[in-house]
């Protein structure tokens, strides 16, 4: 077993090429997008071999993010393309401070095709990890049995899962996201959140209470730049954040999780992975666009000045 997996939707991301209102913006890059697309590209760029399953279109837009994907070297065995429904879009806003707005067209996305019968026991023989994202259980109403299928498989196959919530307001509500949540919650090991997240979805609830009722063995909360934590075996654990420059901020918690479960895969210790972490969600907002930033295992050990890059 070594292929981590993941399932989720692909859009098309149109990058603006100027920052503020999307109304003056004139051009645009077309680029690729989706949360678990930029986790699985994230993983795939750190030497983690990861299987990627999703519906495409039979569009040319669909063409370019096979071509884009396959490039990557992620593995796509369960990627079908269905005919007659076009790829999602996601215009970005970008402001100066690399903060920004999705505006999505996704209507009849290729995922929706994707029923619970799709999912397989035999599918799970080489995976040794699972994540999972709030974005998939958002785009369709049945994503929530697909996922729950998911976990019940891996939880039977002792496979390690974790989950980021991705609250998305734009495609659900935060009832309907926080009920799905907790029928998510009891199957995940480690819980990758955004601060912000955590405290929408738990409310008061403290966060070592939330951690105990639910059998969540790693609670690990993003927080930008301010950095990172985790609660782990009844310790709090903090990471500092690295000061870069930012330009484009999407993207950055997926390239987190990529990279905390590099560091679980290769054994390195809470501090570590933090570390680490911290410094590939860093590196990915230094670059426009949702994964262009994401970086290679070497690129972040010159990063964290570990080895020294000759450049000319
Ligand atoms: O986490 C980044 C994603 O949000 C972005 O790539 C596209 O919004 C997106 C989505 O719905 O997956």
């Amino acid at each position: 077993r070594n292929y981590i997996f993941t399932l989720g939707d692909a859009l098309i991301t149109f990058n603006p090429v100027a920052t503020g209102p999307l109304r003056y913006v004139d051009s645009f890059e077309r680029k690729l997008g989706g949360a678990e697309l930029n986790f699985a590209i994230g993983c795939a760029r750190l030497g983690l071999p990861v299987k990627w399953m999703s519906r495409l279109g039979g569009d040319e837009f669909s063409k370019y993010i096979y071509n884009t994907v396959r490039g990557e070297g992620i593995n796509m065995d369960y990627v079908e393309h269905v005919s007659g429904y076009p790829t999602s879009l996601n215009f970005k806003e970008i402001l100066e401070n690399g903060s920004g707005k999705t505006f999505y067209y996704r209507y009849q996305s290729p995922i929706l095709t994707m029923t619970e019968e799709d999912i397989d026991e035999s599918m799970f023989d080489d995976i040794a990890y699972v994540h999972l994202t709030g974005v998939f259980l958002a785009i369709a109403p049945q994503n929530l049995q697909i996922g729950l299928s998911i976990l019940r498989i891996g939880k039977a196959k002792g496979i390690p899962v974790s989950f980021d919530p991705n609250i998305r307001l734009k495609l659900w509500t935060l009832e309907q996201a926080r009920a799905a949540y907790f029928e998510i919650f009891p199957y995940v090991d480690i819980l990758l959140t955004g601060l912000d997240e955590i405290e929408m979805i738990i409310d008061t609830m403290p966060f070592e209470q939330f951690v105990a009722q639910y059998n969540i063995s790693e609670l690990v909360i993003k927080d930008g730049a301010n950095g990172s934590k985790a609660y782990v075996d009844g310790h709090w654990h903090n990471a500092e954040p690295f000061l870069v420059k930012p330009v484009d901020t999407v993207g950055a918690g997926d390239g987190y999780d990529a990279a905390d479960i590099f560091g679980l895969m290769n054994g390195y210790d809470v501090a570590e992975r933090l570390r680490f972490a911290n410094a590939v969600g860093a590196m990915v907002t230094t670059v426009k666009g949702d994964n262009e930033g994401l970086p290679e295992y070497t690129d972040v050990e010159v990063f964290l000045g570990q080895k020294t890059l000759v450049e000319r």
